[in-house]
């Protein structure tokens, strides 16, 4: 009788280099198994899972063919001093790209399916490296951060933007005007914030972008500039596409959409479609729920890779001093270089700095992420206590002085709107200066 093999060595292969790279994605996770759970069962197991088997073997699953198209295990490294009874290892697992198609919804519900749902284990995706034979069928962003920059003929600061606040209820009238003051006061960039749907009885997105885009054509005449208008078209099914084409053909420069909510095949679909030619930012709303555990679903940097390739021009990294308790350098820094650092053929997408932003902490931003960045905010400009036109000027003044390297005490000396700003907000020294009261 031959002796009972433990484990399926199979699967656990440990060999990168046994596998052909342009064949392979490889999958990072933080794995997490129950106290006395058994690492190594776990990782085979959860690679079956997610590949051609299940929780108990079936007798096609040794097929030769089977066998190719099961993931395999080519890391697992316990991470040393999480306490008492706490199990945790670097897991790494290579999948057979020929699993997934050309489909990123099918990449997904492999790499990122019941693998968060299995038995007590807590997984979080943390990296997938994306052979260049998979890559090759994805053209990314149209414009990319050279494009906006091209278009708004902006290439030696920051680009500047504003989300309109209220977040939603305006009428449209109201809703242009407020866009024409910031486009005046000096933002190159404006967004309907992501609560501002594209089907509201009140304010139909078509007829939204016909006001607005009026009133930008009077802003830019007076201020000499060109100012992009990004049009939140989420919506449900094929309504996004009419609501894309009905907005180019009003007119707009740009299309948002919030993609978490709309699946990435929604923003890949907009990209990918020759009709749509005007940037679109990828925003991302429910994003927080998918990354904010430390130990369990998808980590930020995963998601906006995969935007990247699904096209996404432009995409939301939140703030280091903000509301959006990124608050940590290191995270904002990652994402912000997983979205404009070298990636196959894909532009780099342009880093969309946001969520709490106002003058007072531009220098932080700009100190750590460099000039290359569209800095949005909302709150901060419509909050101004002279209104927008002044709040928008206080914010260009901020990055203007960030990028000269004048510290804020000072330019606000020159600059009355930036002094106001300051007086209200306060000037932020390091990130974790603040909190949000919430
Ligand atoms: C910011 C914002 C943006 C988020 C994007 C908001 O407003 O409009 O949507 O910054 O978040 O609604 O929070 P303020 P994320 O400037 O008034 O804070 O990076 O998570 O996609
Ligand atoms: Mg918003």
């Amino acid at each position: 009788m031959r002796s009972k093999i433990e484990y399926d060595l199979d699967i656990l292969n440990f060999v990168e280099e046994s596998l052909d790279p342009e064949q392979y994605l490889i999958a990072t996770y933080i794995l997490q198994v129950p106290e006395g759970g058994d690492l190594l069962r776990s990782a085979e197991g959860l690679a079956a899972e997610q590949s051609t088997g299940t929780w108990t073997p079936t007798p096609e699953f040794y097929l030769p063919e089977v066998r190719e198209r099961t993931a395999k295990v080519i890391g697992l490294h316990e991470i040393p001093g999480c306490g008492p009874g706490v199990t945790k290892a670097i897991y790494r697992v290579a999948y057979n790209i020929v699993n997934f198609g050309n489909s990123l919804s099918m990449l997904l519900s492999s790499v990122a399916g019941n693998i968060f749902a299995m038995g007590e284990s807590s997984v979080k995706l943390v990296d997938i490296k994306f052979p260049k034979s998979f890559v090759k069928e994805f053209p990314g962003p149209k414009f990319g951060m050279p494009g906006i920059r091209k278009y708004l003929g902006i290439h030696d600061r920051p680009i500047v933007g504003s989300i309109i606040k209220p977040k939603a209820g305006l009428p449209i009238r109201e809703f242009a005007e407020l866009c024409y003051k910031v486009a005046v006061g000096g933002c190159d960039f404006i967004k309907d914030d992501e609560l501002m749907g594209a089907s509201l009885s009140y304010s139909p997105v078509e007829e939204r972008v016909i006001a607005v885009m009026e009133a930008l054509d009077k802003a830019n005449s007076e201020k000499g500039e060109k100012t992009l208008y990004v049009a939140n078209i989420t919506d449900d099914g094929k309504r996004i596409m009419e609501h894309a084409e009905k907005c180019i053909e009003a007119g707009v420069n740009g299309l948002m959409i919030n993609y978490i909510a709309a699946g990435f095949q929604a923003l890949r679909m907009l990209a990918e479609d020759p009709s749509i030619n005007v940037p679109i930012l990828a925003h991302r709303a429910m994003g927080g729920a998918l990354f904010r555990s430390p130990d369990h679903g998808i980590d930020a940097n995963v998601q906006a890779k995969m935007a990247r390739l699904c096209g996404a021009d432009t995409h939301t990294t939140g703030s280091i001093a903000g509301k959006l308790a990124v608050r940590d350098p290191k995270r904002v820094i990652e994402l912000t270089e997983t979205l404009r650092n070298p990636f196959y053929h894909i532009k780099p997408t342009m880093p969309f700095y946001s969520g709490g932003v106002y003058p007072g902490n531009i220098p932080l931003a700009i100190s750590h992420l460099g000039i290359d960045l569209l800095i949005v905010s909302g709150g901060g400009i419509f909050g101004h206590p002279e209104g927008p036109i002044v709040g928008a000027k206080a914010l260009r003044q901020s990055i203007d002085a960030s990028v000269e390297g004048v510290p804020l005490e000072e330019a606000a000396k020159e600059h009355v709107e930036l002094m106001k700003a300051i007086e209200k907000w306060g000037i932020w020294k390091k990130p974790t200066e603040k909190l949000f009261p919430f």
